[in-house]
């Protein structure tokens, strides 16, 4: 297929958005074949053509920190909340995670993914075309397979790619209330082995805060997912500065993700490591956090910063990038260009993924075609959906 007419923001370096004005590509296998200004297109038959008709073409977008899969929904702790409700008081009345794990055990991979598919479309429909899944709301060893089945279903069952995150260390389960070792040693390292062992993971995650994880639990979890050659991230420095983003560094982790209150150093240890920021609005929206993360340091240092949903019950129920875009400018102080970079490129490299984010010859032909003029309209917007056709794999 040949797509002309188009302005193209590849996302490549060198100019704001390597944007092309008035671009052209050829797609053919699933592939980028070719890219560059109309005037030079190369001569070819045989191709279906398509004018876009001055449209924006952009990498399809990628969500790379979503805990999508799970059951139940947590909006009467919300107004819990709005009522006055103390935390105290909600997780007395069962409550938080724990209630989110309560209605995930009790969901089948049929029933995960029945209540997942709504979330996960209204994503592609917003032009997204890989979407990272993480377990952890199971804590069992059989509902933390379950959670990761249902994300690989997801998979044979729309048109999108999706990467699935172990994620056993969310937190200590009633059952090993205060002995999160133990938790460790019986469940959460045992169920990460029967999901590689099952092909259901590609890489591991962990929340390392005050009330989850030490740096210390989540070094036996490194550990392991190294063993077993997975690559790691950490959900770090959310709530407070623990040394979650050092450790995450230490281990050469994809990402740190949330890092409000990750430090200077921490941004220099992250260069250094090529570990990526994940930046999650969402969380901050939700929790109303006052701490914002060190966004200059990772400018200073080059710290590629990615911006995802964080789709999850509880403190992210934010079902939509297109707004995380704009939250990611309007409450951290992004740029557009960055914004989008941190939904394409910068999402690719925190899922360790080399063959999309970007448009080149060679890499996959996922993109998404917008009604708009400017790329920084993708991002200006507030809860409007721009989105013309989105393209996975060559196929519209
Ligand atoms: N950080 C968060 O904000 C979520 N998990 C995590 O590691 C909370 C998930 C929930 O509240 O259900
Ligand atoms: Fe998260």
């Amino acid at each position: 297929m040949i797509l002309t007419g188009a302005k193209i923001a590849t996302m490549q370096a060198g100019t704001p958005y390597g944007l092309i004005e008035d671009g052209a590509m050829i797609l053919s296998g699933g592939r980028i074949d070719w890219v560059g200004p109309r005037s030079e297109l190369p001569a070819t038959s045989g191709h279906e053509r398509l004018d876009l008709g001055g449209r924006l073409i952009t990498p399809a977008l990628i969500d790379c920190h979503t805990h999508l899969v799970h059951g139940g929904n947590r909006a009467v702790e919300f107004e819990m909340r709005l009522n006055g409700a103390s935390y105290e008081k909600i997780a007395r009345a069962g409550g938080g995670i724990l209630s989110t794990v309560t209605a995930t055990r009790a969901a089948n991979v049929e029933g995960l993914v029945a209540t997942a598919l709504p979330r996960l479309d209204a994503l592609l429909a917003e032009g997204v075309g890989t979407v990272e899944i993480k377990s952890g709301y199971g804590l069992t060893i059989e509902a933390e397979l379950t959670m990761l089945r249902a994300a690989r279903r997801l998979a044979r069952l729309r048109p999108v790619r999706i990467v699935t995150t172990y994620l056993g260390a969310h937190a200590v389960p009633p059952d090993y209330k205060g002995r999160a070792e133990d938790y460790l040693t019986e469940v959460c390292l045992p169920a990460l082995h029967a999901a590689h062992a099952e092909g259901l993971v590609d890489q591991v995650d962990g929340f390392c805060e005050g009330i989850a994880f030490s740096p210390a639990h989540m070094a036996r979890v490194f550990e392991a997912a190294k063993a077993l050659n997975l690559p790691v991230k950490l959900h770090a420095e959310q709530l407070s500065h623990l040394g979650g983003t050092q450790l995450a560094c230490q281990h050469n982790a994809l990402s740190a993700d949330h890092v409000e209150y990750a430090t200077e150093a921490d941004a220099r240890a992250m260069a250094q490591s090529g570990t990526v920021a994940v930046l999650l609005p969402g969380a901050f929206y939700t929790l109303r956090e006052t701490q914002l993360p060190p966004i200059a340091a990772f400018r200073a240092h080059g710290v590629p910063m990615a911006i995802a949903t964080d789709l999850n019950p509880g403190t992210s129920p934010l079902n939509s990038l297109l707004l995380t875009l704009n939250m990611a400018c309007t409450l951290f102080r992004l740029t557009p260009e960055e914004a989008l970079r941190g939904a394409t490129q910068h999402a690719a490299r925190a899922l360790g993924l080399s063959d999309c984010g970007t448009i080149a010859p060679g890499l996959r032909a996922d993109l998404a075609i917008w009604n708009v003029e400017h790329p920084a309209e993708l991002s200006y917007r507030i809860g409007f959906n721009p989105l013309y056709r989105r393209i996975f794999q060559g196929d519209l």
